[in-house]
């Protein structure tokens, strides 16, 4: 990733025009690199209108994330100084576990689309090219595996509340790894782990997320995307979006580091989408159908079955 094109970016505004002159002297290059940078940019899909005597002025983002944009957000965040980017890739989960071995810093892998994109249990998830978000966080807790349920339990309440922030809708968690808007599935997350000796080595969390309409997803009647919900696109910010994730990852991932399921069971509860319900729970082959009462500090499900029964469950399907 070119610095100037990430420099030049952080000085193009919005509002104002900024000249060529100005750019050059402020970051000490000539003023024919930043008129070859701004092409490259444009190529990004970066919308710079340059006018005579006054210079440049950025009219818009690209619709979808940019490399460049999305490293400015990771040169200011605190948890990951690394992102990789592919346009194409079989699975990001593949391109992380792949990674790991180079580096013990937490890092990103990002994609625009995944030819072999995965779900829980070797599914499919349907990964359509620039028309959603696919990606895989690596993070490195020096903690027991037993903790990674709590861990689930933070990063969706993290992925519902980016959402909702960005796009001003209003997402429900649909234990123990949906996001759901308006009855439909919008997310998913897996959560894949290394371990030694019970002790964790890393997590891989990856993450999809349904942006924009796609024919390839209609297939599938129980997903939805942003635009579907938001009805056009151009409500919709992924730079916005992406600057609220990364704030909300660092946010709960440090609260999972410190504190009990406790701290965030009001909030999290009121997110959730399966109390109240009578839902249809398949665990390890087995179904039977229940009511959810609560989720205890150690992130299992307690549900009252038929018979009277109160059983814990710590990952299961569910069909409400
Ligand atoms: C999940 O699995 O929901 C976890 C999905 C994680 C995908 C991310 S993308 C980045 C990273 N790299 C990968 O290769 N994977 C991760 P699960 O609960 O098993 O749900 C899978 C089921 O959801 C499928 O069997 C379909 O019924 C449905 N599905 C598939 N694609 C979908 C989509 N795009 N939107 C909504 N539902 C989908």
């Amino acid at each position: 990733m070119s610095n100037l094109k990430k420099e030049i970016l952080v000085l193009l505004d919005r509002e104002q025009f900024i000249s060529g002159q100005n750019i050059a002297d402020q970051l000490d290059v000539s003023r024919t690199a930043v008129w070859k940078t701004i092409q490259a940019l444009k190529e990004e899909g970066y919308l710079i209108e340059s006018v005579t005597k006054r210079g440049y002025h950025l009219k818009s983002s690209p619709r979808y994330i940019s490399p460049t944009s999305l490293s400015v957000l990771i040169n200011k965040s605190n948890l990951f100084n690394n992102v990789e980017y592919f346009t194409t890739t079989p699975s990001t989960q593949k391109e992380a576990f792949r990674i790991l071995s180079e580096t013990r810093d937490p890092f990103m892998v990002v994609a625009e689309e995944q030819t072999e994109g995965r779900g829980r249990f070797e599914r499919h998830w349907e990964s359509p090219s620039k028309t959603g978000i696919y990606i895989s966080l690596v993070l490195r807790p020096n903690i027991p595996i037993t903790e990674i349920i709590r861990f689930n339990l933070f990063i969706s309440l993290a992925i519902s509340k980016s959402l909702d922030e960005a796009f001003g809708v209003e997402t429900g968690i649909k234990w123990p790894n949906d996001i759901y808007l308006q009855d439909k599935k919008i997310c998913g997350f897996l959560t894949e782990v290394v371990s030694e000796s019970g002790v964790i080595n890393a997590i891989i969390c990856g993450i999809g997320i349904n942006i924009f309409k796609d024919v390839s997803r209609t297939k599938i009647p129980t997903a939805t995307s942003i635009e579907d919900v938001v009805g056009t696109s151009e409500k919709v910010d992924l730079d916005l979006f992406m600057e609220r994730f990364l704030d909300n990852i660092e946010v709960y991932y440090n609260r999972f580091l410190t504190d009990p399921f406790s701290s965030i069971r009001d909030d999290w509860k009121a997110k959730s989408i399966i109390f109240g319900k009578d839902l249809r729970i398949t665990e390890t082959g087995n179904m039977f159908t229940g009511r959810a009462l609560d989720i205890n500090d150690d992130g299992f499900l307690e549900v009252l079955d038929e018979e009277g029964n109160i059983k814990k469950v710590i990952s299961a399907d569910i069909e409400l």
